[in-house]
């Protein structure tokens, strides 16, 4: 490994929910079938922020680098490495590693699998300059790539990618996106729109208004003061949308989408606010035939495909970089939902 520091700058904690340290740590070496990425750029996911406040069932590992849209440059590989080579671009991405040999890996469904690998959950993540990606899962992005443009990519966009596939929601029909003017609701808005759907968006605020807009939206619901969202949705839809993404942090959100949701159509589950619960009344779930469903990011191939729409210029998520030793200001602005689209890190900083 000539040429690549023994430390580096890192955001770690040791305690869920305690300080967030920026400090040096060792740079390690990537094992037989992992590659090292010199992180340029780190997108900054709500996950990140779950992860750290402990919020899901399933613990992280302790001390922790969080981070898992991590955009950089292959540095070193293990001798097993086949498929990158020193100089190419990689993302670090959520799913770092499955064992490719389960049911669900071997079916295409590499998320569900048990034994898959987290970034910046089970295994230390992007938040870091020098960090480690099972090769066979790193996302491969094309040479002269823009790393900061592409960073939100790696977890936002290849999971609204998917959820707009799971929707089975079909060119000229609606579909509504909870959580509209965030970091994944800025993307499906663009994802959808190049997939031929109608979009409406419902989040807060002009800031969000303004952005879902000018990216495609065609109808804004502000959820703060709309009187009766479900109502609404359901008129400038005339009959209600043929497909809800939900991506908004909150519980109340999923429920109502099961009630605005068109008759046949699909409510795909995204976000994941702590402890929170799908609440669908059975009888006008049965009566209106509706779907129910959850989408857990992507496989390969997904991720690939997502990747092609940002190259071919068709979706860019809003962006604002600042330097990864910001990370505790961005969570603050993260809870109070203050963020529109999404932040990004800059390692060098
Ligand atoms: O694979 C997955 N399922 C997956 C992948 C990546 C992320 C799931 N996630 C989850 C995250 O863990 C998080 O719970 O998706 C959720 C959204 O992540 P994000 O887009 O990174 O979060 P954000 O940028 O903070 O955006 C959330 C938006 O929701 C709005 C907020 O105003 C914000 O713009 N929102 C809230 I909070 N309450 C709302 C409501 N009642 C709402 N929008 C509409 N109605
Ligand atoms: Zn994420």
């Amino acid at each position: 490994m000539t040429g690549i520091p023994k430390t580096q700058y890192a955001q770690i904690f040791e305690k869920t929910g305690g300080p967030i340290q920026y400090r040096e740590i060792p740079v390690q070496a990537p094992g037989p079938d992992e590659i090292l990425v010199n992180v340029k750029y780190s997108g900054v996911c709500h996950t990140d922020l779950h992860a750290w406040k402990g919020d899901w069932p399933l613990d992280t590992k302790l001390p922790l680098v969080g981070g898992h849209e991590g955009a950089g440059v292959v540095v070193a590989k293990g001798d097993q490495v086949t498929n990158f080579e020193i100089g190419d671009y990689a993302g670090v991405k959520w799913l770092n590693g499955s064992c490719l040999s389960c049911e669900f890996c071997i079916n295409g469904y590499e998320p569900n699998c048990p034994h898959a690998l987290l970034s910046g959950y089970t295994v230390d993540g992007s938040f870091q300059q020098y960090a480690i990606a099972k090769a066979i899962h790193a996302a491969p992005i094309p040479k002269g790539t823009d790393l900061a443009k592409i960073a939100p990519i790696l977890c936002a966009g290849i999971t609204v990618y998917k959820a707009l596939k799971e929707s089975d929601a079909k060119p000229g029909q609606w579909v509504a996106i909870t959580g509209a003017g965030g970091g994944l609701g800025t993307l499906a808005i663009q994802y959808a729109k190049a997939m031929g759907l109608r979009v409406l968006g419902i989040d807060t605020g002009d800031v969000k208004s303004k952005m879902t807009q000018s990216l495609g939206a065609e109808v804004f619901i502000d959820f703060a003061t709309t009187p009766d969202i479900v109502a609404e949705v359901i008129k400038v839809t005339n009959g209600g949308p043929h497909a809800v993404i939900n991506v908004a942090v909150a519980e109340k959100p999923f429920e109502m989408s099961c009630k605005y949701v068109r008759p046949r159509g699909t409510v795909v589950v995204v976000g994941l606010p702590a402890h929170a619960y799908v609440k669908s009344e059975v009888f006008s779930t049965v009566v209106k035939s509706i779907t129910i469903k959850g989408s857990y990011v992507g496989n390969r191939a997904d991720t690939d495909e997502a990747i092609d729409f940002f190259s071919r210029g068709l979706v860019e998520s809003p962006i604002r970089i600042v330097g990864l030793s910001e990370l505790p200001k961005v969570f603050e602005l993260m809870e109070k939902g203050e963020i529109a689209g999404r932040y990004v890190l800059d390692t060098s900083k």
